[in-house]
């Protein structure tokens, strides 16, 4: 048997609360059942007031710019802080409207709050240590600075999965890196993203220099054709990344900007002979079921080396049995539904094209978008080659002495998120290590909670263009990094720059 702990809570920096505690839980079901009362959902926020078009949006923040960039970094910084400071003391709320409209479980909404904490705080500290003119080494006589420098308006456009952490998380490393922001959250998740938006006001960061660009594709669509719109940051799926670079190149008379865009994986977790059984199944029932199977970290292929791929599969088994699936504000429920009935009709498309294969199902409640979790035999691990984006799990063998040419079909897939690996062989580590053409490898742990700071989040290939979120080049990819070079001789018929006190002005 199993420990009941498959989904313990997730790592992070920031303070959690106690999710055991009774008083704690009664506060958080007030919070849900408050939340299912009032405020408007997703559809209907977009109905009713004229609301302004994304291009007097881009053009108010286009306003705001000037003074929020001339602003010391120190104080974009603390703007950063004072949020991470509402968002916990909102917590409760934050937690309620994650769970009310993302439909995500409550130790997940948890999850989603620090998280959102953590990127506040950690980007005002690298804004703060590295966001500084940097002198450099040159040739006696002259002067060298490097500096970051705002760019202008940055688009940000977020997932529904991290409605919180991740629309918060693009957005504020582009303010604080001295950009003004139109955020566009997912259609799905707006609700948690406009009371974001409301704290980031509160915490100081003007209204102008921060606004929220609710709605469909085609809000997103409008800002990113926008020629004035300096930067687009991205999350969600290989094609829409595909579209918005095809779209910020299409204009001729548009000045270059970057794209940050940060996609899907085809996730595999290879486990040899040598792997501590117990760790494996718990850390494959975390990293494909958690959140509904919902996060572009989470694993897809599960590649078992062939002597212990009947054993582990039985106890695997025996794992998702003790499985809770249903109602995410009931604290006991370990999976929620899918986000929505497109989602639900796409994965159970899935899930009955591959019915004579299926190595175990659960029973989930009838009514509501659960999808059962799932785990699918392939007959060779090159037959899955996109992305699934819920808790349907492939499995396929792999042969003694085949580590090599199974990382390398991995990497053939051209996505390159994350990858694990259970082995207890340091040789094998290394050899994943060297071979595998990921963003991050988890060896002998579960694939998904990656802790920002400690283990920056991003892929290569099909997975998106990087920077790391959460990592320490993050922030100067939201810049202009420019570079003034100044000779400092006065003799040689050099100009000196003089202050305009030494010429008595
Ligand atoms: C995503 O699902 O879009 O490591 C990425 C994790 C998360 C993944 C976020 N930070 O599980």
């Amino acid at each position: 048997p199993l420990p009941r702990d498959l989904f313990a809570p997730e790592r992070r920096n920031s303070e959690g609360i106690d999710l055991q505690d009774k008083d704690t839980l009664a506060a958080v079901a007030k919070a849900i059942s408050d939340c299912s009362g009032k405020g408007p959902s997703g559809a209907e926020q977009g109905s009713g007031l004229r609301r302004s078009t994304p291009s007097e949006m881009v053009a108010r923040a286009q306003q705001a710019y000037p003074d929020w960039t001339a602003r010391p970094v120190h104080e974009r910084a603390a703007c950063l802080e004072r949020l991470a400071d509402l968002l916990e003391q909102h917590r409760t709320e934050l937690m309620a409207i994650c769970v009310h409209e993302a439909r995500k479980t409550i130790p997940d909404a948890l999850a989603e709050v620090r998280e959102a904490v953590d990127f506040c705080r950690y980007y005002a500290d690298q804004a703060r240590a590295h966001l500084v003119p940097i002198e450099l080494p040159g040739p006696t006589g002259e002067r060298n600075v490097l500096r970051h420098e705002g760019r202008g308006v940055w688009a940000t456009i977020a997932p529904w999965n991290f409605p919180l952490a991740i629309f918060l998380g693009q957005t504020v490393a582009a303010l604080v890196a001295g950009n003004a922001v139109v955020a566009k959250p997912a259609p799905q998740t707006p609700r948690i993203a406009a009371r974001a938006v409301e704290l980031a006001h509160q915490a100081g960061i003007p209204e102008d220099v921060l606004i929220l660009a609710p709605g469909g594709p085609e809000v997103g669509a409008a800002l990113v054709a926008d020629p004035r719109v300096a930067g687009v940051a991205f999350t969600g799926s290989t094609a829409t990344a595909r579209k918005i670079a095809r779209e910020l190149l299409a204009n001729e008379d548009r000045p270059l900007v970057p794209l940050i865009a940060e996609t899907g994986g085809v996730n595999a977790m290879i486990v040899d002979s040598t792997a501590l059984a117990e760790q494996v199944v718990q850390d494959v029932v975390t990293s494909s079921f958690r959140s509904a199977g919902q996060r572009c970290s989470a694993l897809r292929l599960l590649l078992l080396q062939e002597e212990i791929a009947e054993s582990t599969l039985e106890m695997l088994s025996g794992a998702m049995d003790t499985l809770i699936v249903g109602d995410p504000a009931d604290p006991a429920t370990d999976v929620g539904p899918v986000i929505d009935r497109q989602a639900y009709d796409n994965l159970m498309g899935r899930r009955e094209a591959t019915r004579n294969s299926w190595i175990k199902t659960i029973d989930v409640p009838a009514e509501g978008n659960f999808v059962p979790p799932t785990a699918i035999r392939l007959r060779s691990m090159d037959d899955l080659n996109r992305e699934w984006f819920g808790p349907l799990l492939h499995v396929a063998t792999w042969k003694a002495g085949e580590l090599e040419r199974t990382i390398d079909h991995v990497n053939a897939k051209g996505f390159g998120l994350t990858m694990g690996l259970h082995s207890r062989i340091a040789r094998s580590a290394e050899t994943v290590e060297a071979l595998a053409r990921v963003g991050n490898l988890y060896v002998n742990r579960s694939m998904i909670g990656a802790i920002v700071g400690s283990q920056p989040f991003g892929g290569e290939g099909f997975s998106g263009t990087g920077p790391k979120a959460g990592g320490p080049h993050y922030l100067p990819r939201f810049c202009a990094e420019r570079v003034t070079s100044t000779d400092t001789t006065s003799s040689g018929g050099n100009a000196t720059l003089l202050s305009l006190d030494d010429i008595g002005f």
